[in-house]
């Protein structure tokens, strides 16, 4: 398979699903709207949806069913993103090489806008009740796997843990379970929704959900690696490979890509792009 076709063959996809059904730019009030759409089109690479849309095809789905809700969790990560870079949080002043949301449209609208897209997503996921294939009791799974992957246990309580940062008894523990929390989860939650369409099977939603726990990890550290190497790691806080140093970093989240890919055993061969979204965690650039 080629996978850099595949990826831009669903990435514009995303993209024009996205144009189709967020707000229009000039809806009043406009600039929520304008807000919402800088963010939404601002160059994120979308591997989240792509992997939902990735594994219902696998699933044997066919793909333009699981758009609404592939574009639903691109529009949490854009909010969890646009809420990361205010200056009550991570204060990032610039997001994928451009100013971050805030600081073109103000930190009021910034969050607001990041609020309505959180609303949004839960929009796009209820659009679901418009296709025909997908039942009903489908659509409330899928809501449930959505909230949950934001609430306190998750997104949410990972960022607490991530500004308070308290004393820590054991810092591999706490920087773990921190990035299951707020790194992991959306990306396990993006891969079990395309199982939850496709109405999966248990053995293989327990395989799924193994392999996007490891790459969601391996993810995190990954990108704190990059971080550390284009020395733009935020000094204040604890970072794994800041802890445990570069190498240690890339040996444990080489490791975590090897047990991804085992969890894909019982697919055979049908997990081609899987296995090759596994080694592009570890190896990617930004
Ligand atoms: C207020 C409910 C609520 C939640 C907010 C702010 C927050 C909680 C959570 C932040 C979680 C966060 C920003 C995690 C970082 C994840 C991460 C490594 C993002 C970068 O992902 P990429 O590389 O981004 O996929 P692109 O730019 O490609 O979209």
């Amino acid at each position: 398979m080629d996978f850099k076709k595949y990826l831009n063959d669903k990435k514009s996809l995303i993209d024009q699903e996205l144009d189709l059904y967020l707000p229009m730019e000039d809806a009043d009030p406009s600039i929520i709207h304008k807000a919402m759409h800088y963010s939404v089109f601002s160059g994120g690479k979308r591997i989240r949806p792509i992997l939902t849309l990735a594994t219902a095809e696998l699933l044997g789905m066919d793909i333009k069913n699981a758009l609404h809700t592939a574009c639903g969790i691109e529009l949490i990560h854009t909010f969890s993103l646009i809420h990361d870079d205010l200056p009550c949080m991570d204060d990032d002043d610039f997001r994928r090489g451009k100013p971050s949301c805030h600081k073109v449209y103000g930190e009021a609208i910034a969050l607001l806008a990041g609020d309505a897209l959180l609303v949004h997503a839960y929009k796009m996921i209820l659009k679901n009740t418009e296709i025909k294939k997908i039942k009903k009791n489908t659509i409330l799974n899928l809501f449930d796997e959505m909230t949950r992957c934001v609430d306190t246990e998750n997104m949410l309580g990972g960022q607490v843990k991530d500004i308070i940062q308290e004393k820590m008894e054991d810092k591999k523990v706490f920087l773990c379970n921190l990035y299951k929390q707020k790194t992991s989860a959306l990306i396990c939650a993006s891969i079990r929704a395309g199982a939850i369409l496709a109405e999966a099977k248990k053995k293989e939603i327990k395989a799924l959900t193994k392999y996007g726990e490891c790459i969601g990890l391996a993810f995190q550290i990954t990108d704190d690696i990059l971080d550390m190497m284009q020395d733009q790691r935020n000094k204040n806080k604890i970072t794994y490979p800041g802890e445990f140093g570069l190498k240690t970093a890339k040996i444990d989240s080489e490791e975590l890509i090897k047990e991804a890919k085992g969890a894909l055993k019982i697919f055979n061969d049908k997990a081609d792009f899987l296995y090759e979204f596994a080694d592009y965690i570890f190896l990617r650039q930004r």
